[in-house]
């Protein structure tokens, strides 16, 4: 048996890659390491306990402190470490950028330090194409390519990245990075476009579009990304970063349509409203690298917003638990008195 500690797998995409790890590798403990910030949820993990019994622990720590990480790792006998914890929503960030540099750095230099001193096996950092910075059409971002983040929180990210390079090269730690796209599916939380966009449109209210609405993301299915993380955890190559996204970029006006058009909704739901401050316009990655390793997606856009879609339709109990107090604080907070005519 391996010992896999997942940090930050109470969140969107760790609880989508717990699942999935648990049912992919019979021989893997899975050790959920998380702080429980806004954006954990043990609603996302309720089935995972009684599922695989005796591979499954959950336990509730900040990647931050040192003292609790040490003793994570040293008393569930880790041998790989996947770093999903970070602050994730870019427009927090602008918000406040404190916490993000806590978490998406310095909680990743103590990951990395616990990694070392206990001399595991593989670490593997959950990164972001957001790294890059925008990209003109028709470039796509390679991972050679020079870092040029422009949020808070993607300079953050960006510094956890070094970081992971920098103990590969002075340490020798193995380190993996992947650099995912935008995913939508189930358990996000509803700050990010996909989930606002539907569970409002659900209720008949206003989809808040940025801008012009010509901003380019490349939606992928969360498995999709938990495939090609899954693949380089176990077959890539110490020291490298990998893209991990579809390849296909959609603008966020288009987005609003298919979901609108899903749910038989109206498209005069869609509100533009000011800009997201130093918002990049294109995100595109070059994903050759990750298809040498032998992945490749699984799900078209069409096929994964539907599959998103309906989801939230068929789990509203999930998300209307989430959209009240302070939720319904932020949202206020966030896109009060935006509305462009
Ligand atoms: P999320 O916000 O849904 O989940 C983050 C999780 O990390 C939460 O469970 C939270 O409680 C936990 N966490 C936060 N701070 C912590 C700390 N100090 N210690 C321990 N746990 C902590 O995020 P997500 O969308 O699932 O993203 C997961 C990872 O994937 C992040 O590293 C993010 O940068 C990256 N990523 C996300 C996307 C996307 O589209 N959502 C795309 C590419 C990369
Ligand atoms: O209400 C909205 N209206 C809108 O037009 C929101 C929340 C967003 N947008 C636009 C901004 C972006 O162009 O939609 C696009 C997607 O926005 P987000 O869902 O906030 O994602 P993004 O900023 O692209 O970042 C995401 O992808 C990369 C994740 O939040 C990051 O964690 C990940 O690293």
């Amino acid at each position: 048996m391996k010992s896999v500690m997942i940090t930050g797998g109470a969140g969107f995409i760790g609880s989508n890659y717990a699942r999935f790890a648990l049912e992919q590798h019979p021989d893997w403990k899975v050790i959920v390491y998380d702080k429980f910030t806004y954006a954990g949820n043990p609603d996302n993990l309720t089935d995972l306990a009684s599922r695989f019994k005796g591979r499954y622990t959950l336990v509730r720590g900040d990647i931050a402190d040192r003292e609790a990480v040490f003793d994570a790792v040293k008393q569930h006998g880790i041998d790989i470490i996947i770093n999903f914890a970070a602050d994730s929503h870019v427009d927090r960030s602008i918000e406040e950028p404190g916490t993000f540099i806590m978490t998406d750095c310095y909680g990743t230099y103590e990951l990395l330090e616990a990694a070392r001193a206990f001399k595991i096996e593989r670490y593997h950092q959950i990164s972001t194409d957001e790294v890059y910075g925008d990209i003109e059409p028709p470039g796509r971002s390679a991972e050679a390519d020079p870092l040029r983040p422009s949020s808070p929180y993607s300079a953050s990210k960006t510094g956890g990245d070094l970081l992971c390079l920098a103990y590969h090269r002075t340490y020798g730690l193995p380190v993996t990075i992947t650099r995912g796209t935008n995913n939508i599916g189930p358990f996000q939380y509803p700050e990010k476009v996909v989930p606002v966009w539907v569970t409002n449109a659900i209720d008949n209210q206003p989809l808040p579009l940025y801008g012009d609405g010509r901003q380019m993301r490349d939606y992928q299915y969360v498995l999709d990304h938990c495939e090609g993380i899954d693949i380089v955890v176990t077959k890539g190559v110490p020291g490298e970063a990998y893209n991990v996204g579809s390849g296909v970029e959609t603008t966020n006006l288009d987005l609003a349509h298919a979901i609108l058009d899903l749910l038989g909704k109206p498209y005069s739901l869609i509100q533009p409203i000011t800009d997201r401050p130093g918002h990049d316009r294109r995100y595109a990655v070059d994903n050759n690298k990750v298809r040498g390793l032998g992945w490749a997606p699984s799900h078209t856009f069409a096929q994964a917003i539907e599959k998103t879609v309906r989801w939230y339709r068929d789990n509203e109990s999930w998300w209307r638990k989430i959209k009240t107090g302070e939720y319904l604080d932020y949202y206020k907070r966030q896109y009060g008195g935006r509305e462009v005519k």
